[in-house]
């Protein structure tokens, strides 16, 4: 694994508990982790039971005992590393947004095509995808439970920035993290909405905003928890990200991601409006998922609360009794069970790395949209 911040703690929960609870074809052994500070990496791999720790990644990628690269650095190192790893002969899984820009991704797909050819295979880490309210409502839009899609609403909102001391993190400078609330929350959104709706959005309109301009630089740490020094600079990525846009049936769908809505903390939520019902999810009640089936007879129309803890859905069975909460880690667990799975059978997994390409399009033409005063812009591929 390379990096050992907030998703290096997440990804070596999932390769720690993933084998413990779901019967893997393969046993995943948690080889090497890989940071800058040799002291700050040691204590990573101690605390999360990782074999080795690591300062170089050049050198660990090139190692004959090392199977699969799993990626979780700031957006700037993912192209590099993933394309390296990938042409070394390993298994990638990329945390999200896979680049900082198109370019990068594109490289970092072609790179995974010609990977998949010699068997290698490659993911995205939309992990929110293997929550499993989100997956039970991609089965019931599929089975045509609410018929024609017809409008999405679809947000995430956080409000960690609203304090305009906080200080200027990586995720605020987009040499680092390629832009704002757009990619680092706003890629979920869309990933959720196609991954449950099974389409694409053709075109988008869009207006993206930096409301706080500077902030204290960082003092002591890294990441979210990072605390202020007395020195300012300027916050080169967007802090809200509205958008409209296209779907490929021609359904509408409507996107917010920021992380200045007072008061939501983690509210990636989605509702789904169809010609015969609706559903809806909201991460921060993420056992649930509300389902309007239209066909009912009147007088008992109205939205249900479904609790999605039966073990009839693949990943719940092997965890609690139904009715017995998961939580935001488990994604995670859910993720290293579908990579794992589909490295034995040889499948390819999703999402994929054009699937990432896919989402790095949408964001891109978001931004050129907003730059040119919310004009409809298409998105390529
Ligand atoms: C911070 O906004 C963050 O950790 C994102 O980087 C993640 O992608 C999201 O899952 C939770 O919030």
């Amino acid at each position: 694994m390379i990096g050992h911040g907030f998703m290096g703690a997440a990804h070596s929960q999932g390769w720690r508990v993933a084998p413990r609870f779901f019967d893997l074809p393969l046993e995943p052994e948690m080889a090497v982790v890989v940071g800058r500070s040799a002291a700050g990496v040691e204590a990573s791999a101690r605390k999360w039971g990782w074999t080795e720790s690591a300062t170089d990644w050049r050198e660990v990628v090139a190692r004959d005992d090392i199977d699969v690269v799993d990626i979780v650095t700031p957006g700037d190192t993912h192209a590099e590393i993933a394309i390296a790893a990938l042409e070394a002969g390993k298994h990638v899984l990329c945390e999200k947004p896979l680049a900082n820009t198109v370019a990068e991704a594109e490289a970092m797909n072609q790179a995974a095509t010609s990977a998949a050819e010699r068997g290698v295979r490659s993911m995205v880490g939309f992990t929110y995808r293997r929550v499993p309210a989100a997956t039970f409502a991609r089965d019931l839009v599929a089975a045509g439970r609410i018929g024609e899609v017809r409008q999405v609403r679809a947000e995430y909102l956080q409000d960690w920035l609203m304090d305009a001391e906080a200080p200027l993190t990586w995720r605020l400078k987009k040499e680092h993290a390629g832009s704002g609330a757009l990619g680092d929350i706003g890629a979920h959104a869309v990933d959720l909405t196609e991954f449950i709706t099974g389409q694409h959005l053709t075109s988008v309109s869009g207006i993206i905003e930096t409301l706080v301009k500077e902030r204290p630089l960082l003092g002591e740490g890294v990441g979210l928890s990072g605390t202020a020094s007395a020195e300012r600079g300027e916050v080169t990525v967007d802090d809200i990200a509205l958008f409209t846009g296209r779907l490929d049936s021609g359904a509408l769908a409507s996107f917010e991601a920021t992380r200045f809505r007072t008061g939501r903390k983690n509210a990636l939520r989605i509702e789904i409006a169809g010609s015969t019902g609706a559903i809806a999810f909201d991460l921060e009640r993420m056992n649930e998922l509300e389902f309007y089936d239209a066909t009912q007879p009147g007088l008992e129309l109205g939205f249900r609360r479904i609790l999605v803890t039966e073990h009839d859905h693949p990943y719940l069975a092997p965890w609690w009794p139904t009715g017995h909460m998961l939580g935001y880690e488990h994604g995670f667990s859910h993720q290293v069970r579908d990579f794992v799975t589909a490295i034995d059978e040889g499948s390819a997994p999703r999402p994929s790395f054009a699937d990432g390409l896919h989402v790095q399009r949408v964001l891109d033409s978001v931004e050129r949209s907003s730059a040119a005063g919310s004009v409809w812009t298409p998105i390529a591929g």
